[in-house]
């Protein structure tokens, strides 16, 4: 019978997992809810990371090395703006420009970014849904030590994640909505994902749109974790270095933690041990996902593991 998986991601690790899911999944029965927090203007054009990384990635065509970006991008726009003496600090790909060009059209038409996310996902051949957790603006605000605020984009790739945060806020969230989609979708499902992403950078994003969590935490499905912490260290990005600054342990248990009854499971990686995890379904796997077949074992395993305690 068709188990109605969603999944909540945002980043490179989150983009693996939904990967794997859509080898194994019909399409009809993945979802995925992507943070928009990380998007920002630049240039006139309208960026959206999370969004284009998870449908370059479900298209095949993402950049293997960056796990960003479009493989094989040329980037002679960027060199032109260099030539104009601008800092091109974020790199953006001609190819990956195409797109920013049409969504901010499409945008200034009036276009909704769920959309957009649609419009792109058909001529991309992405079959899964690629869902933004609200069409409302909402950008993440890092405050900093050594520089203040940042815009995300500045605080992740200007300064390369190195200013030691102090606290994280999602300027407009208040005025943020689940739209329909997102809504039905976690109404609808048998079985709620949260990928290995950052849980402050790109998952609370996503928890804190109005309703969002409640609703999630109102489901009586599996609603299971994959820790984005592996032996004490992230597997890509500032996740364990977060933790820190925040106060936390950089530990999967401290994650389990954090989480706490959003979820009743929990995968942890194999190098860890179990104990300390909240959760009362918890279960150790290799997390860590080098290979296009790696990403497709995990989710397998996972949803397999899922299965023999799911209520579904
Ligand atoms: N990340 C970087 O570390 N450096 C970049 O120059 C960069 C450019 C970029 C362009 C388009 C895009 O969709 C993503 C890009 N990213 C870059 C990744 C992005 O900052 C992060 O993936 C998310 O915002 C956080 O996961």
């Amino acid at each position: 019978m068709a188990l109605k998986v969603v999944t909540l991601v945002g980043g490179v690790g989150g983009a693996k997992l939904a990967f794997g899911l859509a080898q194994i999944l019909p399409p009809d029965d993945l979802t995925l809810i992507v943070n928009t927090g990380d998007d920002f203007w630049h240039y006139g054009l309208r960026i959206c990371p999370d969004l284009d990384t998870i449908l370059y990635t479900l298209a095949g065509v993402v950049d293997p090395a960056n796990g960003w970006g479009i493989a094989g991008d040329t980037t002679q726009v960027l060199e032109a703006l260099r030539g104009y003496g601008e800092d091109t600090w974020f790199r953006l790909g001609d190819r990956d420009i195409a797109t920013h060009l049409l969504r901010t059209a499409w945008l200034r038409e009036g276009v909704t970014l769920t959309e957009i996310a649609a419009r792109l996902a058909a001529r991309l051949g992405v079959k899964p849904r690629v869902l933004p957790m609200t069409d409302a603006p909402v950008a993440t605000r890092v405050d900093t030590l050594e520089y203040g605020e940042l815009e995300f984009q500045a605080y992740f790739v200007r300064h390369r994640w190195q200013p030691t945060v102090r606290s994280l806020r999602f300027e407009g969230i208040e005025a943020a909505a689940m739209t329909p989609q997102v809504e039905m979708a976690l109404r609808q499902a048998d079985i709620i994902l949260v990928g290995p992403s950052n849980p402050w950078l790109s998952i609370d994003p996503i928890l804190a749109v109005p309703g969002l969590r409640q609703l999630i935490e109102s489901r009586p499905v599996p609603r299971v974790a994959i820790t984005p912490i592996v032996g004490g260290r992230a597997v890509k990005g500032p996740a364990a270095k977060l933790m820190l600054e925040l106060g936390y342990d950089a530990s999967m248990k401290a994650v389990s933690c954090y989480y706490g009854d959003l979820l009743n499971g929990f995968v942890s990686d194999v190098v860890d041990s179990l104990e300390g995890v909240i959760q009362p379904h918890a279960v150790a796997f290799e997390t860590v996902m080098e290979s296009d077949n790696h990403k497709i074992e995990l989710a397998k395993a996972v949803l397999e593991w899922i299965q023999c305690w799911g209520s579904v």
